[in-house]
């Protein structure tokens, strides 16, 4: 009997917060407020954003859930959950965020294909489990087996769900198998967000958790891990999550173009603020959040009361938590910092944001330059419009 199934239809969805926004209900889709977001440091849960592509899955029996290893090793094994429990157990702090996060505000220019997402499909948690790195390590995979010889090797991640973009099959991704033995990645196989067993939504019983890259590569409901010699073929690597420039159509695409997304590019957001807001003339605050892919930390976040003309530099703060610290707490390098500002408004006027990495990458300024047909990574200098509006005496 299988520990974990996909179910073939939403008759077994688990409950969700009612402060949600749902952009899709089936599959769920579906993202905080935007104050909510930035209410705490470390996302609850609940208020997590949600990105499913089916139904679900379900543990029947947690006792005979494993997670077979196979492909291009030497002994294919299955690791049940006391075999990654008894493995050193790592809490690593970092920001996953959907590819699709913004999508909405690039469809405005023109339209793309895909689920509607305001700012929050962005979430940041302290996720709990083994390194990927140990497990393939524990089956027999020497460290050094890295992709510097030609054809270098992947690890594939396949779930249960039913998704009908693989026409019903489950979904799935790879990554670098050069990335998966760095311990230093940080890649791991969660079994706990924010110090809690993960929930069904998140990947219940066990997820994978790719730091610094974007959401759709790491794979909840771990069902099976396999090496193999060329990245992983299914649809979410080779028709998705690919970025295409602004003048490639429906008419004129060729998904083979382009390589699977991996880390994903420097993001701010205002979430203090809805797009367009009416304020009295003084001092407005500004808060949001920035996150930088790849572990390349923030290095400043610029904020500008006159639609980008001039800026000034908003103060950060990057709160590691204290709750969850373990012994063996990783960096805080794959987090988000949240940035504040107080800004003088004296007249309508637009309020924009952008963030600077380590590496010196900006936010570019126009959604335009980015628009791609499949709304994936905008992040645009992010912009509210402030209304000066009358108070009502
Ligand atoms: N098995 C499975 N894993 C998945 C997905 C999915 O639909 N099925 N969605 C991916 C995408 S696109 C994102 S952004 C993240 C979302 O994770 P979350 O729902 O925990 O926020 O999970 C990824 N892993
Ligand atoms: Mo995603």
């Amino acid at each position: 009997m299988p520990g974990l199934r996909g179910p073939s239809d939403y008759s077994q969805e688990p409950p969700r917060h009612p402060s949600l926004r749902i952009n899709s209900k089936e599959p769920f889709n579906a993202e905080p407020p935007r104050s909510a977001l930035i209410s705490s440091y470390i996302t609850p849960v609940d208020l997590f954003y949600k990105r499913n592509h089916g139904p679900i899955p379900l543990v029947d029996d947690i006792e005979s859930y494993y997670v077979t290893v196979n492909g291009l090793i030497e002994n294919p094994r299955k690791l049940f959950m006391k075999d990654i429990r008894a493995l050193q157990k790592y809490n690593v702090t970092a920001t996953l965020q959907c590819a699709g996060n913004r999508r909405t505000a690039m469809s405005k220019v023109r339209k793309v294909r895909g689920v509607g997402w305001d700012v929050s499909a962005i979430g940041n948690a302290v996720w709990g489990g083994a390194k990927l790195s140990d497990v393939l390590e524990l089956v027999g995979i020497a460290k050094l087996m890295h992709s510097t010889e030609s054809g270098g090797r992947h690890v594939e991640f396949v779930s249960v769900d039913q998704c009908k973009e693989e026409n019903g099959g489950p979904y799935k991704a790879s990554i670098p198998l050069s990335q998966a033995t760095n311990p230093e990645a940080d890649v791991l196989l969660a079994y706990e967000m924010n110090g809690e067993p993960l929930n069904r939504d998140h990947g219940y019983p066990l997820r994978v958790v790719v730091p610094g890259v974007i959401g759709a590569r790491s794979v909840k409901w771990l069902d099976s891990i396999n090496i193999i010699a060329e990245e992983c073929q299914g649809f979410f690597m080779q028709k998705d999550y690919k970025m295409f420039p602004p003048s490639v159509n429906w008419d004129n695409i060729n998904w083979s173009t382009r390589r699977p997304q991996m880390d994903f590019p420097v993001q701010s957001a205002i979430c203090s603020l809805e797009d367009v807001e009416m304020v009295k003339p003084g001092k407005v605050n500004i808060r949001g959040y920035a996150a930088a892919g790849g572990g390349r930390g923030i290095e400043r976040v610029d904020v500008s009361a006159d639609g980008g003309k001039s800026w000034v530099e908003a103060s950060r703060s990057q709160k590691p938590k204290e709750t969850y610290i373990s012994e063996h707490h990783s960096t805080d390098k794959w987090a988000w910092v949240f940035f504040e500002a107080s800004l003088d408004v004296s007249r309508t006027t637009e309020i924009a944001a952008k963030a600077v990495d380590s590496g010196a990458n900006v936010q570019p300024e126009c959604v335009e330059s980015i628009w791609n047909l499949r709304g994936i990574l905008n992040t645009s200098w992010h912009r509210v419009l402030l209304r000066l509006g009358h108070s009502s005496l």
